[in-house]
């Protein structure tokens, strides 16, 4: 059997509404295989096929369940149910999943059509697309309270990051430990801030909420016509959490000058014009729906998740390049520089982030 013919059985599995013509790739995510998915009679493509990272998503099961929850909690209260957020179709049997012999499991969702995700934002406007989208998808299950399955474990859990980072250091895997003192300082100089931060979203300061956790711009969808936003997409990490942790997620992405692994520190900073533009996005439609103290960490949101993500690539290349995907021997080294470089830019302009975010409120 040819791996077009076992694509095509896969596709076949779920409650399509006719038959599958064509199982095609569809970009190149890092985590999941994606493909478009056409019927006969038709060159459009009607759905959506991932085949589901079980590396990285140990539980698949879990993961459906949350994003069904999720979306169905959307679906109740939006006048295009599905165009305003993902639609999963189920297998023949009623199921979230197809777990195939191989025994990797496979989800289909409808494409959503007349729609595209950019790449990258490098426009205030697209910033502030992008904060209009979080801001609308935050709006959207602000009421759904079950609780959902923690899917990956202690993602933005800092008490959980240091204790992987204390086990990596005192294993030093890749003897890679003697040559960092430096970038190992990084980290252990802001342990007690970050900690402090931490410890407010545990008892319970920062609200515990639905988040997003994957928040770049290619995570939205927009109207290929006007532009306007449709919906977020990738629901996979969907998990409670505090919100501004997904905010500080796409500061990150959105507002740095350069490429996160640039290794050419003079071209990473913070761009203060993007992160007013993402804010003023985000809070036009979620600012009545935040607690004060919500509100009063939406900046620190930004050098948390920078921070953990200095800590996460250093980590990874002390532990000898098991987590990220890696092009070069020192990838993950650069990668973590860049971010520090990035970190220290919203360090120095962390006052003047605050007082627009207040100027806002
Ligand atoms: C991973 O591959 P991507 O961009 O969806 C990672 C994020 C990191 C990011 C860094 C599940 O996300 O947390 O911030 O790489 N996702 C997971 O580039 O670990
Ligand atoms: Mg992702």
């Amino acid at each position: 059997m040819t791996m077009k013919d076992t694509l095509e059985s896969i596709a076949s599995r779920f409650a399509v509404e006719g038959r599958v013509a064509a199982v095609s790739p569809l970009g190149q995510g890092f985590i999941n295989r994606t493909y478009f998915v056409t019927l006969e009679g038709s060159d459009e493509p009607v759905y959506i096929l991932q085949a589901k990272n079980h590396l990285v998503f140990p539980d698949v099961p879990a993961m459906m369940d949350n994003i069904d929850r999720v979306t169905r909690h959307i679906k109740a209260k939006t006048a295009d149910p599905l165009r305003e957020t993902l639609t999963i179709i189920p297998t023949l049997e009623g199921s979230l999943y197809y777990k195939d012999e191989e025994g990797n499991y496979w989800a289909m969702c409808l494409y959503i059509k007349g729609t595209v995700s950019p790449e990258r934002a490098d426009t205030p406007e697209l910033a502030y697309q992008g904060g209009l989208g979080l801001g609308t998808f935050h709006k959207l299950v602000s009421d759904f309270d079950e609780p959902l399955a923690e899917v990956i474990r202690g993602f933005h859990n800092m008490r959980f990051r240091f204790s992987q980072w204390d086990e990596s250091l005192a294993a030093d895997r890749a003897g890679r430990v003697k040559d960092l003192a430096e970038e190992i300082s990084w980290i252990e100089s802001r342990r007690a801030q970050m900690m402090d931060f931490q410890a407010r979203i545990e008892d319970g300061t920062l609200p515990r909420r639905v988040c997003h956790n994957d928040t770049k711009i290619s995570n939205f969808l927009f109207d290929a016509n006007d532009g306007s936003l449709v919906c977020a997409i990738d629901l996979d990490t969907v998990m409670s959490g505090s919100l501004v942790n997904d905010l500080g997620d796409a500061y990150r992405a959105y507002t740095n000058t350069g490429a996160e692994d640039e290794p050419d520190l003079g071209k990473v900073s913070m761009s203060m014009d993007m992160f007013k533009a993402y804010t003023e996005g985000y809070m036009s439609v979620m600012k009545d729906a935040l607690t004060g103290p919500e509100k009063e960490n939406i900046a620190f949101s930004a050098l948390f998740i920078t921070f953990e993500q200095v800590l996460r690539f250093l980590m990874d290349y002390i532990d000898g390049d098991r987590y990220y995907r890696i092009s070069r021997a020192d990838h993950n080294l650069v990668r973590a520089r860049a971010q520090y470089r990035l970190l220290t830019s919203m360090e120095e302009q962390f006052d003047a982030m605050k007082a627009f975010v207040r100027s806002l409120c």
